[in-house]
């Protein structure tokens, strides 16, 4: 079946008590045994819940994984995924990734002796060379959040898969229905369920997707043995998101394209970074690799007539009346933000600085709203910052 369909049927049946067609929420904590260790396949729900489940087979179905495993927050899926591996070993990890992740690796694996080595993946030879004999795991986030670089899966999947390391892709800007990373060569995608795929800013959620069964047992023991694991009602809301997925990514894209050609043509703003501009980079890339351009953008403004970029950009923000400010993304209302006194604030201010993350950078979630409305907000924004 097309990914469309499956995002509608994959892992959710009539129910079989009532014929509920849409999937029943369970919150029950425990489950009746008729004897002990004799159940219906559902024992407590920390290790296994039936509204879990169906959303698993979702969001596998979507990816074109054989695994789907849900957690609480998409940093509960990163911090499970690394929890595979052991003191010693080392992380060959994208430059450019959401500032939680980086806190993760800096603050939370490398005092329990997992290090990371950050290298910009878009140089495939420093890539290379940043490999050590005990790499373990590859981590890519692309496109990348908030810089939009675009990483070559295919070759980055490859080099790991040529040292023996597994490779995780972050595929949370990207959603399946753009990019498809295990076709690619990766060994596990990661979410964060938060944005697109709930779809409607309301859930905080995490998911790993993967093929391999090695992988998803080790995975399927430590989400049960850590505990980060989502409530029976936000697994609901997720699986309630997805049906529309496609639809809501589709028109994601299509404004943001409008978005970002008109921002860029516009004299009060200095660059754009957005995949689906010839002007990108990695457009090329992003072409083969990306079935549409998506929905985030970053941009630099030019400064106003007083005051430095970053007092300009804090104008234009406050200005502004149908974006809302505010962290996030993939929610189908337009959202704006600061990455450097927002989302990345735990980055230390060199590391923002070596990545172009500078104080007057602006990143952009494009929502399902009329894309004249949005367009007409940013024009009276800007105005109102000169
Ligand atoms: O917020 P949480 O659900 O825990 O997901 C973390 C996460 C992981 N990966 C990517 C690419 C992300 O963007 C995020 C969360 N990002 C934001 C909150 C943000 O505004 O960028």
């Amino acid at each position: 079946m097309h990914p469309e369909t499956l995002a509608i049927h994959a892992g959710q049946h009539p129910d079989p008590v009532h014929g509920a067609v849409m999937t029943p929420i369970v919150l029950s904590s425990t489950f009746a045994q008729e004897g002990p260790g004799e159940h219906r396949g559902f024992d407590y729900s920390r290790s296994g819940n039936p509204t879990r489940n169906a959303l698993e087979a979702c969001g596998a179905a979507l990816e074109g994984a054989t695994h789907g495993l849900a957690f609480s927050s998409g940093c509960a899926a990163t911090t499970t995924v690394l929890h595979l591996l052991r003191p010693g070993d080392h992380v060959v990890c994208g430059d450019d990734v959401y500032g939680g992740t980086f806190r993760i690796l800096d603050r939370v694996m490398k005092p329990l002796g997992v290090t990371a080595t950050f290298v910009d993946m878009r140089d495939l030879a420093r890539t290379a060379e940043a490999f050590r004999p005990e790499t373990k795991l590859v981590w890519l986030e692309t496109p990348s959040n908030p810089m939009l670089k675009v990483f070559d899966i295919v070759a980055v999947c490859a080099l790991a898969k040529a040292r023996g390391a597994m490779s995780v892709v972050d595929n949370t800007f990207a959603t399946p229905v753009i990019q498809r990373p295990l076709a690619l060569g990766a060994t596990a995608v990661v979410h964060s369920s938060t944005k697109y795929l709930n779809g409607h800013s309301d859930v905080v959620g995490g998911f790993v997707m993967t093929s391999d069964d090695d992988v998803a047992a080790r995975l399927r023991f430590l989400q049960n043995a850590m505990g980060a694991v989502p409530s029976p009602f936000d697994c609901f809301l997720v699986l309630r998101g997805l049906k529309t997925l496609h639809v809501r990514v589709e028109r994601h894209a299509k404004n943001a394209l409008t978005l970002a050609r008109w921002l860029e043509a516009h004299p009060d703003v200095a660059r754009v970074h957005y995949p689906g501009l010839a002007s990108h980079p990695q457009h090329d890339l992003a072409a083969t690799q990306m079935a549409l351009p998506g929905g985030m953008m970053s941009f630099v403004l030019r400064a106003g007539a007083t005051g430095t970029v970053a007092e300009r950009a804090r104008r234009f923000l406050k200005a502004l009346k149908v974006f809302t400010l505010a962290e996030s993304l993939g929610g189908v209302e337009s959202l704006i933000e600061l990455p450097a006194v927002m989302t990345h604030a735990s980055l230390p201010p060199e590391t923002r600085a070596a990545l172009g993350i500078d104080d007057g950078l602006v990143r952009l979630s494009a929502g399902i709203e009329s894309v004249d409305d949005l367009q007409h907000d940013l024009a009276q924004a800007l105005d109102a910052s000169r």
